[in-house]
């Protein structure tokens, strides 16, 4: 079943040729058509993608598991359903049909029925499919996902905004729920200026949290203060960052931390800034990275570290609502899908203040 619009054999697609390889702007990456689809797929005629540093760690091949290649990256992707396998299900097309506009995040198919899908860890399922990892992504005109896990776009949210809120969005919403703070409590998100943080700052002030932001520049500064967070920390030019930490979050250090940066130097110090019985979250993936823990002060000081990964469809949906009231914004630069080499070194240099999001050529 496909829209009255024809699809076609070939497109435009970014493509990464192998590990750590230049970016390739192709014009010929087949379309997967709609007569291949299987029951339960769908094809999606994108119209923006977020750009997320995971699609840049991907790239450079930072990870243990390693990505499928030729790479077609990017899970930020949002568009409009042109195509459904013939013979989905009733099921299948309950929340989603033809001419949907829909999100396409990280986790792009889980099967649904096993012991890690039924407990709502579907980001865990041994079946799973990932959006610009072991299946292809978003930086291209058409793409193949999966009925049961795109995520309906609320009609008050443009293509843009939702985009980011896929990945980043709907990563940190689960990262601050894995927290356990409450109203009230101080956390602290190093990372904030960047694409999962700025999004972080927002769920977290709509959550009724205290936010202590820590990047640096003056435009994350000003981006973190615009947003909602009461003190900005630049992790460059504090003298001693455990201190001033403790300091800004009334002498007793943060209930949580919600590491959102790309850097293993900003796990260092949480176990000592953070408040008895607080909370580690670790969100940010440094290539290589390991989690140096103070066996003593951790338990001594009843310390909780928790890994948080994307989240599931129902919190995809939840970060969308929430977005939906208002509530948070991406703060985003807009640029063509031919910048994409351009974004990954500008967020490389650490230049990249929010979100990029490419437009797809239409
Ligand atoms: O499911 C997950 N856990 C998940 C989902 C999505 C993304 C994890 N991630 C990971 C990415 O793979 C990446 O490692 O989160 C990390 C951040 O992704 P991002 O937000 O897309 O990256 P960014 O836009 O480049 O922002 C990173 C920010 O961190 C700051 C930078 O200045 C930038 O604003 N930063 C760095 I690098 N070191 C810092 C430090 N020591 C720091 N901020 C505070 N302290
Ligand atoms: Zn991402």
């Amino acid at each position: 079943m496909s829209s009255s619009g024809t699809i076609p054999k070939t497109q435009t697609a970014a493509i990464v040729p192998h590990l750590g390889g230049d970016l390739q702007i192709k014009h010929d990456y087949p379309v997967v058509q709609p007569s291949q689809l299987k029951p339960g797929e769908c094809l999606v005629k994108l119209e923006c993608t977020g750009v997320c540093h995971t699609d840049l760690h991907a790239k450079q091949g930072d990870w243990p598991v390693k990505p499928i290649l030729p790479l077609v990256g990017g899970h930020e992707g949002v568009g409009i359903i042109v195509a459904v396998g013939a013979g989905s299900t009733e099921a299948d097309l309950s929340q989603v049909k033809l001419g949907s506009r829909v999100g396409i995040k990280w986790l792009a198919y889980s099967c649904l029925m096993c012991e890690f899908c039924r407990k709502g860890l579907e980001q865990n399922c041994e079946k799973n499919l990932l959006s610009g990892y072991t299946t292809d992504g978003t930086f291209c005109q058409y793409t193949k996902s999966w009925l049961s896990n795109v995520t309906p776009v609320p009609d008050n949210i443009s293509s843009l905004e939702a985009a980011s809120l896929m990945c980043a969005g709907v990563t940190v919403y689960r990262a601050l729920l894995n927290s356990n703070a409450h109203i009230g409590d101080w956390i602290v998100i190093p990372g904030s200026g960047g694409g999962l943080g700025h999004l972080a700052v927002q769920y977290a002030v709509s959550m009724g949290l205290r936010v202590l932001a820590i990047d640096t520049s003056e435009d994350k500064k000003n981006l973190s203060l615009k947003l909602g967070a009461e003190k900005f920390i630049d992790f460059k030019t504090s003298k001693n960052l455990v201190q001033d930490i403790r300091d800004a979050t009334d002498g007793l250090g943060p209930l949580a931390a919600i590491v959102t940066a790309a850097n293993p130097d900003a796990y260092a110090e949480a176990i000592d800034y953070l408040r008895p019985g607080g909370t580690l979250v670790a969100v940010g993936l440094p290539g290589g990275g390991k989690l140096a823990a103070d066996i003593f002060f951790t338990v001594f000081k009843s310390i909780k570290i928790v890994g948080s990964y994307v989240g599931n469809r129902q919190d995809a949906v939840e970060a969308l609502q929430i977005a939906s009231l208002g509530k948070v914004k991406t703060f985003l630069a807009k640029k063509p899908l031919s910048e994409l080499a351009a974004t990954y070194k500008g967020m490389e240099e650490g230049k990249v203040v929010g979100r990029v999001v490419l437009e797809i050529p239409q």
